[in-house]
């Protein structure tokens, strides 16, 4: 709890349910599990009364269709990924309280009655329309069950609920071409009933929840999807599909039809709580819990607008109080897809690298997308595991433990009396832990992790100045006080390092003969008394070599062969030469350099009202915050742009347009067919990096 916030008695923290269609990659990693685990284990030190709730989301229907393409049934196909998934979070080490699914027969009866109350109360609106219906199979179809031409991006492969090219979200209905999954026909209309949750309604309670009441404490990229989905105004929002495969739709004449997956899902968290313990009510009920949703961007509507308006529609549940999403971890420059097999998979590193699980957390955690996607190299896996694990923070703790063994047999020497340089150093390690605090109260988990890392440093470089291997001869006293005092950096270390690496922290915890700490025992700084017994030193990190990096490289560039031999790389399609417009004129370089072409990022977009052409963006040119009025809106979608990285011409002249000055113009590149697409400049750039 911090100064000035409400009172909290506890908290509910949750993580998005991953589908059990797949294992776990480190896209999921780094943009959920390993901050939220992060964050309740931070919590859990604190002494705060907290549970984490995790769990495969079962239904949907990539699962019906990955069971139709083994031809096994979904049953088997979510078991599989389901033991798959629990086991590989468990090694990892993500503390969850407990770790449910959705084919539970609690979470059944939980969404059940969630939609029956909200039914029975009138909360949802009947509506018979005319949908797409495969006349092979007799089905009808949607989300993944059919694809065509994204009208956004042009993508051919975009599905029925959303382009996986563009990220735009779709209905069925806006496909071009549309084509069913099932038979590869294409689908006919036919009427069919379903029950819609009346968004609209919500508009104005969300507006104030939101937008009034959440304007500085949620982070801004959610905070800004969430405003342009209210701006642009709410739609009922179809709350049950026909499927087989699902939450049963609790009510007579609904034979065939289910819970939409993204209705029951979230229940999910409930149910597991329920399952996690008798007294769950007080998770979900009452206002003194503090409700948090770790999710990934894609997710952000679901957690920040219907879900909250199913709670709030039922009526008897917490609204939750953050909801900090991630954004994208890409790897090796590429997004990350299972159905390209382009991933690092969790249950492969865990046996690839085995006592490894804290390399791969340091390193999400390090480039955790935070505030924009960001990229896992091996090369940056490999320099982070040598040059900060184990040149800074190992090589810290293993000089300081060998020395101590050399020195004085690894018993804890004497403090004896303190110089400057000492007092300094405890003056320093008393700060850490506040610092640490601070950031992941705010959820800036790389920060957290930076100011743990400069505990290490500061041991480091007191070990260095000191020079107890010179001293030893002529000051035996002295070099007690310097190892003394190194050693209880290191055992501060294994305090604050916990939730960050859980296995390390152990380990060091361990071999200093140290009990489990609270976190206000952080800056207690005499962990260690004179003539206490280490144990033998071992080493926390070991070098990753060349070989080790090249034979995973080398596994994502087979991938990749494998995947352009198969023809499903979409990234970069050829053009016909013979479309791509023609050489301008030869220029001079002193027409060129007139040109100012900073780097930047898009900080707001919304639609300037009566076009459908033009975008207001609010954009960081590193020189300042200006408006840049621009004519992309039918290729992008506004809440799609937030942080979005662009090249920005800022010393165009400015004009009006519409009635709002636009200051420059954000570089595009066109294809021969009119599509538009961002010129986004390289991980690295800062805003305001000129481009020449
Ligand atoms: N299964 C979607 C996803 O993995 C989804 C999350 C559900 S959270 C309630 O992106
Ligand atoms: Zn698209």
């Amino acid at each position: 709890m911090q100064a000035g916030e409400k009172n909290y008695k506890r908290y509910t923290v949750t993580s998005a349910l991953p589908y059990a269609n797949g294992p776990i990659h480190i896209g999921h990693l780094a943009g959920v599990y390993v901050p939220a685990d992060i964050y309740v284990r931070f919590l859990r030190m604190t002494g705060e009364d907290v549970i984490f709730i995790g769990g495969s989301d079962e239904h949907g229907v990539p699962i019906t269709i990955k069971a139709r393409q083994q031809g096994i049934s979904p049953q088997e196909i979510v078991d599989k990924y389901h033991g798959i998934i629990k086991k590989s979070f468990e090694d990892f080490g993500i503390s969850f309280d407990i770790y449910s699914r959705t084919s539970n027969k609690i979470h059944h009866e939980t969404a059940s009655e969630f939609f029956r109350k909200m039914y029975d109360a009138g909360q949802f609106i009947e509506k018979t329309t005319e949908q797409y219906y495969d006349e092979d199979t007799g089905h009808f179809l949607a989300d993944r069950y059919i694809t065509g031409i994204c009208p956004v991006c042009g993508y051919d492969q975009a599905y029925g609920d959303q382009c996986e090219k563009c990220g735009s979200s779709l209905n069925a209905t806006d496909l071009i071409n549309p084509k069913s999954v099932l038979s590869g026909n294409k689908p006919v209309m036919k009427e069919t009933k379903h029950w819609y949750l009346p968004l609209d309604q919500y508009e104005s309670w969300l507006q104030e929840w939101i937008l009034e009441g959440h304007k500085d404490d949620w982070k801004t990229n959610v905070y800004g999807q969430c405003k342009s989905w209210i701006d642009q105004g709410l739609q009922p929002r179809a709350v049950t599909r026909d499927l087989d495969w699902g939450v049963k739709v609790p009510i007579e004449g609904a034979d065939g039809k289910v819970l939409y997956v993204w209705f029951d899902a979230p229940i999910g968290y409930i149910s597991a709580t329920k399952e996690l313990t008798p007294d769950w009510e007080k998770y979900w009920k009452d206002p003194e819990t503090r409700l948090i949703h770790f999710i990934g961007k894609d997710n952000i509507v679901f957690h920040c607008i219907i879900f909250p308006a199913m709670l709030k529609g039922e009526g008897t549940y917490i609204m939750p109080e953050n909801v900090p999403a991630f954004e994208f971890m890409n790897l090796e420059n590429d997004k990350i897809s299972t159905s390209r097999n382009w991933a690092v998979w969790l249950h492969e590193y865990l046996e690839e690298f085995p006592g490894k699980q804290d390399v791969l957390r340091f390193v999400l955690t390090s480039n955790a997308p935070e505030t924009k996607d960001n990229d896992f190299t091996w090369k940056d896996f490999q320099a982070k595991n040598n040059n900060e694990l184990v040149a800074i923070f190992g090589n810290f703790v293993n000089r300081t433990l060998v020395l101590t063994e050399k020195y004085f047999s690894s018993v804890v020497p004497p403090q004896g009396t303190l110089d400057d340089l000492d007092n300094a150093t405890l003056e320093e390690m008393k700060q850490i832990p506040g610092r640490i605090a601070d950031s992941l109260h705010h959820f800036r988990f790389r920060e957290g992790l930076a100011a743990m890392m400069n505990l290490a440093r500061l041991g480091n470089k007191y070990l260095t100045e000191n020079e107890p291997w010179k001293v030893f001869a002529v000051d035996p006293g002295r070099v007690g006080t310097v190892l003394n005092i190194s050693l209880q950096i290191c055992a501060q270390l294994s305090i604050v390092a916990e939730p960050f690496l859980p296995f390390t922290s152990a380990r060091i915890r361990k071999m200093l003969g140290l009990p489990e700490y609270i976190w206000k025992d952080a800056t207690l700084l005499n962990w260690l008394r004179a003539g206490h017994q280490l144990a033998k030193p071992e080493l926390l990190f070991e070098k990753i070599d060349d070989k080790t990096i090249e034979t995973q490289v080398q596994k994502l560039l087979d991938t990749r062969k494998g995947n352009a031999d198969a023809d499903i790389q979409p990234h970069f399609i050829a053009a016909q030469a013979s479309d791509i417009s023609p050489a301008l004129p030869e220029i001079q370089y002193d027409d060129f350099i007139k040109l100012d072409i900073r780097a930047g990022t898009i900080l707001e977009a919304e639609i300037v009202p009566k076009t459908d052409k033009l975008l207001k963006l609010k954009v960081d040119t590193g020189l300042d915050q200006r408006t840049i009025v621009s004519g992309i809106a039918q290729y992008f979608k506004p809440e799609d742009l937030i942080g979005k990285r662009v090249t920005i011409l800022v010393n165009l002249a400015p004009r009006k347009l519409r009635g709002i000055e636009s200051q420059g113009m954000i570089l595009t590149a066109e294809n021969p067919d009119g599509k538009l697409y961002f010129i986004t400049p390289d991980e690295g750039t800062v805003n305001g990096a000129t481009v020449k």
